[in-house]
């Protein structure tokens, strides 16, 4: 009888224990530096759009001195609902405008100055262009954000404390008059000529103390919440530190911002911000970063760049160098004078969408079924199926002290694809350090790509299509559990067959063109080499400029200056031509505006073609690059006809 009572105990605490699930494990905790809300909605929204226009997009320029007459800005065919479009058509999420560039010229009837589209042709001067393009997002169903140029070439005040205030006001009318907006851009070029209330003069300000940033951000946080903050230093995102539509590999959510003065913490324009293209493993603050970039060479419309547009497969070059790297995209749209997108970048725009939905429309992970080395608890909390829902912050978790592990996947069927997806839960921080992938072949595993840094998103694109039915995920190594939110497979669509292709149009043919030996590199056609002097060896071999003899008489319409990559960028010229190499005349005086940001060929076209058989190149200014002493760099000059 005894026996009998203590087996039926026995027996029934065993089927206790079998039957009632292991207690539920409790979340693992976030990991370093996490994001805010906001920023974890905003980093869903992938890819959106930058529009430049203003009044540059009626006098061919990059920056506006500040003294351009409103009544240029007329863009007669202008419809916000078209732009909107375009963007769409590329998967577009959500769209920025310059309310105001470097020029000052307002885009919306402010009661901070005069210099504002009040004062122009378009609509007699009662038309509200924040206002058309705030509409058209809401109505075409995504988000606006707002760009305000600090740097104002035309405001009297500028460089004084009171333009702070009219800053601030311009601001704060963008940011109360048009709904709400996602994200809020703070550029990072300012100081230097401009026309600044007529006094035409140079204004230097220092960048970290001058603006008095946390003031404004605190105003913009008060006016949108919801909205995230960006410049070189954030506070919500980063500038990926470069302009040329690439972020680094890997690409850390977090950053340190480091001063490119001493050692304290920097403000915005005083960062060395080209750490910024890979971030701060384990950095202080959670700052991803934003890849912007032009879909033109230039971010304002040139009708000299219609045949330099990015086609839809360098668009996806972009992507995977940018959201495949856990940054979002942003894409700019520069329309042209009438205010329309130009035929050329909506082909390329749609034709980038399309193959970015075929690309997403099979998910060849779906169904799969999994194994995993080990998983965290026993609830499905952290099971490793949540990494096939597409939710990103559902997850395969392992136990606090696991930091390794592996998850392999047999696919429904055989399947062909060549890209990987990884995500991590960002809600609980970058736990991920290093990671591999494997598909299985000819009955082994093969190592198909391996990477450091996984984040919100992860693209391993593959050269070729792999055919298999089973994968494995491998994490090598990690800071704290792993938290793996996302397996997913696709492949990446045929390249379309372009319909815009890079035109070579009007390069003249340098062969037999010289000039002193010391500097031939830079008219040698090759990218590889170059002329790269510091300014004083320059000034001695070259003391009026580089002199190219063309051997006959050509109608130069253009030319154009490669620079060095981080190197000496020329920022004013003067441009020379002559019949006989005796007489010279000065065919142009400019500025390469924006080179330090985004050092790619500078075209510049003449007044009225001019017929001759040499050129002169005079630099006359140079911005020092990182690290490097006052130099003259030149890859190549060039002549269009
Ligand atoms: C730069 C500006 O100087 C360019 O004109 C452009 O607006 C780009 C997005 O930022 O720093």
């Amino acid at each position: 009888m005894r026996i009998l009572f203590f087996s039926a105990i026995a027996a029934f605490i065993f089927i206790c224990c079998a039957c009632t699930p292991k207690e539920p494990q409790s979340p693992p905790s976030g990991y370093g530096a996490l994001p805010s809300p906001q920023q974890i909605e905003w980093q869903q929204m992938d890819m959106y759009a930058f529009v430049h226009f203003t009044i540059n997009t009626f006098t061919n320029k990059e920056w506006g001195y500040g003294d351009e007459d409103p009544a240029l800005f007329n863009p007669t065919e202008f419809n916000a609902d078209s732009i909107v479009a375009a963007a769409k058509s590329a998967g577009l999420t959500g769209l920025i405008l310059t309310c105001k560039h470097h020029d000052g010229f307002c885009l919306w009837p402010t009661k901070t100055t005069t210099h504002n589209i009040s004062k122009s042709k378009w609509k007699d001067g009662k038309g509200d262009l924040v206002k058309e393009f705030s509409e058209a997002c809401k109505r075409g169903g995504i988000r606006f954000g707002v760009y305000l140029s600090p740097w104002d070439r035309n405001n009297a005040k500028y460089g004084e404390p009171e333009y702070l205030e009219i800053y601030r006001a311009q601001m704060n009318e963008l940011l109360t008059q048009y709904g709400p907006v996602f994200e809020i851009w703070h550029d990072g070029a300012n100081g230097g000529d401009g026309y600044y209330g007529g006094s035409r003069k140079t204004i230097k300000i220092d960048r970290s103390t001058y603006y008095k940033w946390t003031e404004t951000w605190g105003l913009e946080k008060k006016l949108q919440p919801q909205a995230v903050i960006m410049s070189d230093i954030g506070p919500d995102v980063r500038w990926v530190g470069t302009e040329t539509g690439f972020s680094g590999d890997p690409c850390w959510e977090t950053f340190t911002p480091e001063s490119d003065k001493d050692s304290s913490e920097p403000a915005p324009g005083q960062v060395q911000y080209w750490k910024s293209l890979n971030g701060t493993r384990n950095g202080r603050y959670w700052l991803p970063a934003e890849t912007n970039f032009s879909i033109r060479p230039g971010w304002f419309y040139h009708t000299s760049e219609d045949d330099k547009v990015k086609s839809s497969n360098e668009l996806m070059n972009h992507y995977f160098a940018s959201i495949g790297h856990g940054t979002t995209m942003l894409l700019n749209i520069p329309p042209t004078p009438k205010g329309l997108v130009h035929p050329t970048d909506q082909a390329s725009l749609a034709g980038f969408g399309k193959l970015i939905k075929e690309m997403y429309a099979v998910n060849y992970a779906e169904g799969a079924t999994i194994t995993t080395s080990s998983v965290r608890g026993a609830t499905k909390d952290y099971a490793p199926e949540n990494v096939l829902d597409n939710n990103p912050f559902t997850y395969w978790g392992t136990e606090d002290t696991v930091t390794t592990g592996e998850l392999t996947l047999t696919l429904k069927a055989l399947s062909t694809f060549s890209v990987f997806r990884l995500r991590e839960n960002i809600k609980l921080g970058q736990r991920i350090d290093d990671w591999a992938v494997d598909i299985w072949e000819n009955n082994h595993w093969k190592e198909v790509g391996k990477g450091s840094a996984i984040g919100y998103c992860r693209l391993v694109r593959l050269t070729q299509p792999v055919t298999t039915q089973k994968v494995r995920v491998r994490i090598t190594k990690s800071a704290a559990s792993i938290c793996l939110s996302d397996v997913a497979l696709f492949k990446e669509p045929v390249p379309l067959a372009e319909a815009v292709g890079k035109s070579q149009k009007g390069i003249v043919d340098k062969k037999g063109w010289t000039t002193d030996a010391k500097l031939s590199a830079a008219i040698d056609n090759n990218d590889q080499t170059n002329v790269n002097l510091s300014m004083d060896e320059w000034k001695k071999i070259s003391s009026q400029g580089l002199t190219v003899d063309m051997k006959k008489a050509v109608k130069i319409k253009a030319f154009t200056y490669l620079p060095v990559r981080d190197n000496g960028y020329v920022d004013k010229f003067n441009f020379y031509t002559s019949q006989d190499g005796k007489r010279w005349d000065l065919q142009k005086a400019g500025e390469f505006s924006n080179i330090k940001a985004n050092p790619i060929s500078q075209r510049v076209d003449l007044e009225k073609p001019v017929s001759a058989r040499y050129f002169r190149f005079e630099p006359l200014h140079v911005i020092r690059s990182f690290n490097q002493k006052e130099a003259v760099g030149i890859t190549e000059l060039g002549i269009i006809e």
